[in-house]
């Protein structure tokens, strides 16, 4: 196609995370948003599945005259549930979100038209692909009417994030539509799954045959999607040189560009700001953790730290494995060196659940009574001290005994005895459906939070939100509090919780086959000064990599407090590289490059 220009550009970014968190792609596009909209304003629109529970917080329905909206009034006339709006997060930019549920009744015809057109099979294929099917024809509808009414006008330019939106680039690729197409893929689905089931991933991946193992794993049609997105695309891109070396053998092309994940980072003027921040959560998980675990005994919490890992439950990927086994040797390692400081393990996943465990509802809600308790006869002793200090003429000291009532005395005597219990603290918050492979490590390897363990775990199975009764905060906040992060993935595109560390000043532990651990070796040399520790698994055997971890981990744990507040000013100080702000620019390249292949001169 010749070369020509178009006055005017528009974006759309599509995805099944829009407006609907499940995992980390939720959170590449929306910390990425007010960079979109710094560049491309009014004339960037994102689209995503309706779901009412979520649009109802996230999203604020508007009226214009927009060509979005335009094109959204002529889908809803042929009985289609378009909803056009703003996203509500910062930034503010245009959302179309498609409600499939009515499509679903046309999946069948969609399904045959899949296998019709692109030999994409679908036989025994999960639910979820059912609902991607439905909610990608009204994508494909959508596109198809906006870009058969402005496209004379306006160079149209989509990005395609995971197979879940991928199905209308194929079709709108083979009707050869005026569109300039980007695909990105932010893990593949045959590595997700072989990785997290065999023990030689890395060694075994030049051989794969993707078909086969598509086979294998009955992901034919997630595998298929994926692949055929990836051919027919303009642009292909990944988060990470690790998952590009995937796509080279899963989807049989070569990446053209990657694209590392970013954050929309806020500084502070003043470095001692989220430093004090580290100090107020850090207090808050303090009350968690007292009300946790001193009801069994106690220990002093100024010689205390708090380590985490978090992120889907996929126990090898993301290398709970070898976290537990780590802390298993840091725990022997501490007790024989009769090192005194403890340290308190979270692991945040999810997990089917049936509930909190009650009984550790029961000790957070005594700790609680003893807190309100202390704090009214505080209240009563600070308002009689004064009284008597300010009346007293004999210069004596006032009695301090003397200035607490009887009700409070009793009821703060009461609280303290129904405090006290001969159990050990619970290594999981709450009663998971059945035992899982953290549980079986915890009795296997007898980690029960006994008194004399210097690691001791707290093992939450859901996300932390403000609403959960047990932290009361939000994640980000969680994190602040803490002093490390653990994240030694086995499998990780990219892998946004030990970048969320260092944004807020948190050390963190990474893994050389995350794509974060990888970029991290790319740009520095001494990534350890700024707090980020990479343990070394792509030469390392599993055993090996736990004695490396452990040895971090052990180093940490001996560091001094002044050693650890520099550190924090270290990582944070580094963490604007990661910027949106910055790395906006390579989503800029990709979808020039898309353009400019697409055959529509770049002004
Ligand atoms: N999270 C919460 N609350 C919690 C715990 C975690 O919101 O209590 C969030 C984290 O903030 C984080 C996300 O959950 O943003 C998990 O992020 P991951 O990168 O671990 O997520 P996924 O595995 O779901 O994401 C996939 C890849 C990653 C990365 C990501 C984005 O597996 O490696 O590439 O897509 O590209």
């Amino acid at each position: 196609m010749e070369p020509r220009e178009q006055s005017k550009e528009v974006l759309f970014e599509l995805a099944w995370e829009v407006c609907n968190q499940v995992g980390g792609i939720y959170t590449v596009i929306r910390s990425k948003v007010p960079a979109m909209v710094e560049k491309w304003g009014d004339d960037y629109c994102l689209i995503g599945p309706y779901f009412p529970q979520t649009a109802g917080i996230e999203f604020d329905a508007i009226e214009d005259d927009s060509i979005f909206n335009k094109t959204a009034k002529k889908l809803q006339k042929n009985g289609f549930d378009v909803h056009y709006g703003r996203w509500l997060v910062t930034g503010r930019p245009r959302i179309i979100l498609l409600d499939f549920s009515k499509m679903m009744d046309n999946v069948d015809k969609l399904k045959f038209d899949l296998w019709e057109n692109h030999q994409i099979s679908t036989i025994n294929a999960e639910p979820l692909v059912n609902s991607v099917i439905a909610f990608s024809h009204m994508i494909e509808e959508y596109l198809k009417s906006f870009v058969d009414d402005y496209s004379k006008k306006y160079s149209v330019t989509a990005h395609f994030h995971e197979w879940m939106s991928a199905i209308p680039l194929i079709n709108l690729r083979k009707e050869n539509k005026d569109i300039a197409t980007v695909f990105t893929t932010h893990a593949t689905m045959l590595g997700r799954y072989i990785a997290g089931n065999v023990d030689n991933f890395y060694e075994h991946l030049p051989s794969y045959n993707w078909r086969e193992e598509a086979k294998n794993y009955g992901i034919e049609a997630q595998a298929g999607i994926e692949h055929a997105a990836a051919q027919k695309c303009h642009v292909l891109t990944t988060v990470s040189d690790v998952t590009a070396k995937e796509c080279e053998v899963f989807f049989e092309r070569e990446c053209d560009l990657i694209l590392p994940n970013g954050l929309n980072i806020t500084r502070y003027a003043a470095t001692h700001e989220f430093q004090n921040l580290h100090v107020k959560y850090k207090q808050k998980i303090n009350q968690f953790v007292m009300g946790h675990f001193f009801q069994s005994y106690s220990w002093d919490l100024d010689n205390t730290l708090y380590f985490f890992t978090s992120g889907r439950y996929e126990f090898k990927n993301k290398g709970y494995d070898l976290t537990l086994e780590a802390l298993k040797r840091l725990n022997f390692k501490l007790v024989k060196n009769k090192v005194d400081t403890n340290v308190v393990m979270f692991i945040i996943t999810r997990n089917p659940i049936k509930s909190i465990d009650p009984g550790v509802l029961q000790s957070r809600a005594v700790m609680e009574e003893i807190k309100e308790t202390c704090e009214a006869i505080e209240k009563q002793i600070g308002e009689e001290l004064f009284y008597a200090s300010a009346s007293n003429t004999d210069h004596t000291m006032p009695n301090l005994n003397e200035m607490v009532d009887e009700y409070w005395r009793l009821r703060l005597r009461r609280t303290i005895q129904s405090w006290k219990v001969n159990t050990l603290p619970h290594t999981v918050t709450h009663l998971l459906q059945g035992p899982d492979d953290i549980t079986r490590f915890f009795d296997e390897s007898n980690l029960k939070n006994h008194e004399k363990d210097r690691v001791k775990f707290v093992y939450h199975p859901d996300f932390i939100s403000p609403t959960n009764p047990l932290f009361g905060m939000e994640y980000g906040q969680f994190v602040r509090g803490c002093h490390l992060g653990v994240f030694p993935s086995y499998y990780e595109p990219w892998g946004y919780t030990p970048l969320e560390c260092v944004i807020r000043g948190i050390p963190t532990v990474t893994s050389d086959l995350s794509g974060f651990g990888d970029f991290m070796q790319q740009i520095m040399e001494d990534y350890e000064s700024v707090g980020v520790y990479v343990v070394n698994r792509k030469s390392k055997s599993f055993d090996e990599a736990a004695d490396q971890l452990a040895d971090q981990l052990y180093q940490f744990v001996i560091m001094n407090r002044r050693d650890r507040i520099m550190q924090r000013n270290r990582t944070e100080n580094f963490s604007d590289i990661f910027d949106w702000v910055n790395l906006r620019s390579y989503y800029d390249t990709a979808h020039d490059m898309a353009k400019k292949k697409r055959g529509v001169k770049l002004k």
